[in-house]
């Protein structure tokens, strides 16, 4: 059976698995698999009701953590994750960072930034708080020399490029500013963007981006 990668191609956390298996060339199929409704054929294979999450020969697997391991596990060929495990833990160390301290605490802002919402000034100001501190930190530990995590692209690279774009633009949208400002994200990202596996990543996309909104306009009219 072949892997099956399931959610949506608009999701960062979907798109940090799809450019995995491109990169180490696994073959995979994609199911188009929406959230936002709790049926049993959905929590049963994903019991928060989130993607990504894979089906494969064993039965489904959640959480990106999860997909991406079993992934270097199952398919050792071109490994995202170095052979020395100080190495390895620090390619998780700064994937783990890019998500705990960046994009969980960026999360808040989305409804207002990216879907027409709102988001009260006390949520505002406690995520700005934990995002200037998120960013301090993320800044010690990564790299850009060229990839994330030093000379080699590694797992925290696929999550790196699909989440921080959407930190900084939501931070610029609501303070105005990007609290990765002292950071290369602009480069990086091009830099990524030249990349095959990225150039389909981002035209699949945003075409997903646009079926989303494009659902989201009918059910509020
Ligand atoms: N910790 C999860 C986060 C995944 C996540 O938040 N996915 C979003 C789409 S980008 C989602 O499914 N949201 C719907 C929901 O939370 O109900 C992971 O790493 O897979």
């Amino acid at each position: 059976m072949t892997l099956k990668l399931c959610g949506f191609s608009a999701s960062n956390y979907y798109n940090k698995i799809k450019l995995q298996l491109m990169e180490k060339e696994v073959p995979f199929v994609e199911e188009l698999v929406w959230t936002g409704h709790t049926d049993g054929l959905l929590v049963d294979r994903s019991p928060m009701g989130k993607v990504p999450f894979l089906d494969t020969p064993h039965g489904p697997i959640s959480e990106s953590g999860a997909c991406a391991e079993y992934i270097e596990a199952a398919y050792p060929q071109k490994p995202l994750l170095p052979a020395d495990p100080y190495a390895a833990a620090k390619v998780r160390e700064i994937l783990i960072y890019s998500e705990l301290h960046l994009e969980l605490v960026a999360r808040n802002l989305y409804p207002e930034a990216f879907f027409g919402g709102k988001v009260s000034d006390e949520v505002k100001e406690r995520t700005h708080k934990l995002l200037v501190k998120g960013a301090h930190g993320f800044a010690k530990l990564a790299k850009f020399a060229p990839y994330i995590a030093g000379p080699e692209f590694t797992l925290a690279d696929c999550a790196a490029v699909a989440h921080l774009p959407l930190v900084s633009s939501a931070s610029k949208i609501i303070y105005g500013e990007d609290v990765l400002t002292a950071l290369p994200v602009r480069d990086y990202v091009k830099r990524m963007g030249e990349r095959a596996t990225m150039q389909t990543v981002n035209a699949d996309r945003k075409s997903s981006t646009e079926q989303m909104m494009a659902m989201r306009a009918k059910k509020t009219a």
